[in-house]
């Protein structure tokens, strides 16, 4: 059977991610950091505990000796390095740490591989805030444009982003990029915008709070289903030769029209009596407007996403009300 590590597992994508490959006939080695108030807890795949192809690892990635022994232990076929200081705003505040976790440990993983397992094949999880938002093209961005992060984290991104390049080119790695645009779903953190809305609209209709408090609700994002997007990191994997690719929608919405369909969706009039901007949510540099243009992935790769926001959304609001409830 082929063998595939996935760095954070637990989370949105990464559980997403454990469970396709396990279905597509994978032995999955999900790397997690240990928590000690949930060390037992397989989180979103409470049922995968069972599962004889799915071996939860407990680990850091910025610890070097853990990479270094797993990698030359396990040669895996497939890496997709998942793990990450994920939310821009945090970014901000934890600048060195997130620099830590979602770069220098993106070179400590290329260095293992390059030397203990070169024939690995190495996905790193690379992210539409590479572009920043300023003087977005009305068609998107596409692999070729240019790269102008505005947040730490951003930046680390783009350090991980050329070190995976760099790596591919040095010692001819099969190391790419995906270059995700937002994506949620379900299982999304409580602290992201869509799933802090689905979750607060669903309390709304509950009667269990009367506002929800925002920062910017100007900005613009192309927000695609992470089921979907976890799809096209295989593919990029399984194609002939390592290129980057953006994984996008093609179309973009701005956070209020997104406030708008949520609470359409929950039935609820008058979404603007629920809001309260806080300046203190937002952030000293913004994204302005996100759209990507996804034609090499869609041509090349045979990607399309099959979800569209309002089934998105209909999805998240009815499983937090579900949440809720119980
Ligand atoms: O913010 C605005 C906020 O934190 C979206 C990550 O997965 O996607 C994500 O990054 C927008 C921003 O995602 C709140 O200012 C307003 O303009 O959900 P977000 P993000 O920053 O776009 C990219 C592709 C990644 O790679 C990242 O890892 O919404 N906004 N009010 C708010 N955002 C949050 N979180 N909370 C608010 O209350």
């Amino acid at each position: 059977m082929k063998k595939a590590i996935i760095t954070g597992c637990l989370g949105q994508d990464g559980s997403y991610l454990s469970e396709f490959l396990v279905e597509n006939g994978y032995i999955v080695y999900g790397i997690s950091k240990r928590r000690s108030s949930d060390a037992l807890s397989f989180g979103h795949l409470s049922h995968m505990k069972e599962n004889k192809n799915f071996k939860l690892l407990h680990g850091d990635i910025t610890d070097s000796v853990f990479i270094s022994d797993l990698i030359s232990e396990i040669k895996p076929e497939k890496i997709f390095n998942l793990a990450a200081q994920s939310h821009v705003g945090y970014s901000f505040t934890n600048p060195i740490s997130t620099f830590e976790v979602d770069a220098l440990s993106v070179m400590n993983i290329l260095s293992s591989i390059h030397k203990y397992s070169p024939e690995t094949r190495f996905y790193q999880a690379s992210t539409s805030e590479l572009f920043g938002g300023i003087n977005c093209p009305v068609t998107g961005y596409t692999e070729s444009s240019r790269l102008y992060p505005r947040s730490p984290y951003g930046v680390a991104k783009l350090a991980a982003y050329w070190s995976t390049i760099n790596y591919r080119e040095s010692y001819d790695l099969f190391a790419c990029n995906g270059i995700l645009f937002n994506h949620g779903g379900p299982r999304r953190g409580l602290d992201f915008f869509e799933r802090k809305l689905s979750h607060n609209v669903a309390k709304i209709k509950l009667g269990l709070i009367d506002h929800i408090s925002f920062g910017n609700l100007t900005a613009k994002r192309d927000l695609g289903s992470a089921k979907d997007y976890v799809i096209a990191m295989y593919k990029m994997l399984e194609a002939d030769a390592p290129e980057e690719y953006v994984i996008s929608t093609g179309k973009t919405y701005e956070m209020s029209e997104m406030v708008n369909i949520m609470f359409d969706i929950a039935g609820i009039k008058d979404p603007e009596s629920y809001i309260k901007i806080d300046a203190a949510l937002y952030r000293p540099a913004e994204v302005p407007v996100l759209l990507g243009d996804s034609t090499k992935a869609r041509t090349k790769l045979n990607w399309t996403p099959k979800q569209d926001i309002y089934s998105l959304f209909e999805e998240m609001y009815k499983n937090d009300l579900e949440l809720l409830k119980n």
